[in-house]
Formats: structure tokens, sequence, C-alpha cells
């Protein structure tokens, strides 16, 4: 009888000593900011969370922090699993993106690690407008012949038409020293389009003139036939408007034939207007 009760006893006293731990807060998370913004176009830079875990016990573990989110929200990942060394914050990114259309509204995300929980907020923003006088390729799908791997094919429509964040803000081909290339965007539904402004890579460390792309031909679609509207040769400015008569398009693409140091093809920003 004694021999039994001895044996039964550590057993029973393991599986509440496992939930404890986790219990005590041994992993903390976090996720910032909060809210997390997001806008309902695919290439506008919004969406991006930072999740933490920190290990507030003694000794070193292994943790898992599950991922879910209310139905209207895309998440990029999941679940978070590291090694937690004492003491020390593990950051991991999340992505939160929604379709197009949706409503500005607050959802939320939730996070459980063990017993911890977490509940960040997500804000849906509107849309940026896309009137007349409104540049109609922001934050749209864009599309192109390639796109390098140290590059986003978003980055020549983000917004950000800045050159001293190129590494962040811009666009550049996977095709060195081979032209063309093409970059610009399929629209949802048609739009009239007359007047093209291309941001080319121009800081004073990469000048336009060495580093900028120096011939192109701005492409309009209409049904499946692409038409160009603007051809532009020799340029070694930073800035280049193309304007023309307005065509109702369901895509704009700038033509790439060549940069001025034969490489690639930079775009820090592309834009279209109505006219
Ligand atoms: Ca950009």
């Amino acid at each position: 009888m004694r021999r039994a009760a001895l044996l039964a006893l550590p057993l029973t006293l393991l599986v509440p000593a496992a939930a404890v731990a986790s219990g005590n807060k041994q992993v903390e998370i976090s996720a910032t900011p909060q809210p997390v913004e997001v806008v309902p176009l695919p290439c506008f830079p919004s969406g991006k969370l930072t999740l933490g875990m920190t290990n507030t016990g003694r000794k070193a573990t292994v943790a898992d922090m599950r991922i879910s989110g209310d139905p209207e929200l895309m998440l990029s990942r999941h679940q978070f699993s590291s090694y937690l060394p004492v003491g020390q914050l593990v950051k991991a990114p999340l992505e939160v993106t929604v379709p197009r259309g949706t409503a500005p509204a607050t959802y939320d995300i939730r996070l459980q690690a063990g017993r911890e929980q977490l509940t960040a907020p997500v804000a849906i923003r509107p849309a940026p407008p896309k009137g007349p006088g409104d540049n109609l390729l922001l934050g749209e799908q864009a599309a192109a012949s390639s796109t390098h791997g140290n590059m986003r094919l978003c980055g020549g429509v983000d917004g950000n038409a800045d050159s001293a964040q190129w590494g962040a803000g811009g666009w550049h081909d996977a095709t060195k020293g081979v032209f063309p290339d093409t970059y610009g965007v399929d629209f949802v539904t048609p739009v009239s389009v007359g007047r093209v402004v291309l941001h080319t890579l121009d800081s004073a460390r990469y000048p336009a003139s060495v580093m900028g792309i120096r011939d192109f031909d701005v492409q309009v679609r209409t049904g499946s036939e692409w038409a160009t509207v603007g051809v532009v040769r020799d340029n070694t400015q930073g800035w280049v408007t193309v304007s023309f008569d307005p065509v109702t398009s369901n895509a704009v693409r700038l033509v790439i034939q060549d940069s001025n140091d034969h490489g690639y093809s930079r775009i820090v920003e592309l834009e279209a207007y109505s006219s």
C-alpha cells in the first residue's frame, strides 16, 4: 500500500507543476504598435506589427505563441515559436492585410502563449481618395517584369518618393544590364489617365544623371492592347512628368529601355493622374 502511494504522488504533481509554470507569467507577450493601422489597398505600406516574447522566468525555455484574429483580417503567420533565453525580448514580424473595400472599423488580433493572452487592436483606415488631382497609382497592385531580391514590388507605388529612403521605398528590376524592364499598375476598374510622373533614383550619392532611368516609354492599356502615349530619351532628371491626351485605361506602365548606368531600372515612385 505504501509503495503504491509513493509511486502515484509524483505523477499527480507533474501535471499541475507544468501548468503553474506558465500561469506564473514565465513568458510575457507584447505587440506594437497598438493599434496597428491597415489601409485596404494591396501596395499601401500599413499593417506592420512586431510581436514579442520575453522569458521572465529563471530558466531558458521554448515558447509557442498562437496568433488568431477576426475573420476580416489576413495574417501573415498564425504561430510564433522561439527559444527564449532568460530576460531577453525575442521579436517576430506580423503583417496584417484586409480585402480592398473593407470599411473603417476596429478588429482584434488575439495572441496566446501558455496562459498569457493579449488582444491587439487593428484599426482599418480609409483608402486614400482617387479623384481628380489624386495619384491613381498610390497603394495599388504593382506589376513588374522582375523585381530584385533586395527590393519590394510595391516600393514604386507606396507613396514614398524620397531617394534618401531608396532601399525601403523604391523598386528596381532583377535583370542587370538587360532591357527593357516594365513597371506599372493594373487598375481594378478602368480610369482616365492623362499624366504620368516618374521619380527615378536621384540622391546626393546616386544622382539621376548617373544611376537614374534614361530612356523609357509610357504605355496605357485599353482592353488587352497597350498603346505608347509618351516617349522620353536621354533623361538626366530625378523627376519627369509626361502629359498626354487622357485615355480610359485598365493599366499603366513604363517600358524602360535603358538607365544612365546601363544596369538597373530604378523607380523611387511612379504616379499617374487623370490630367
Ligand atoms: Ca516608393
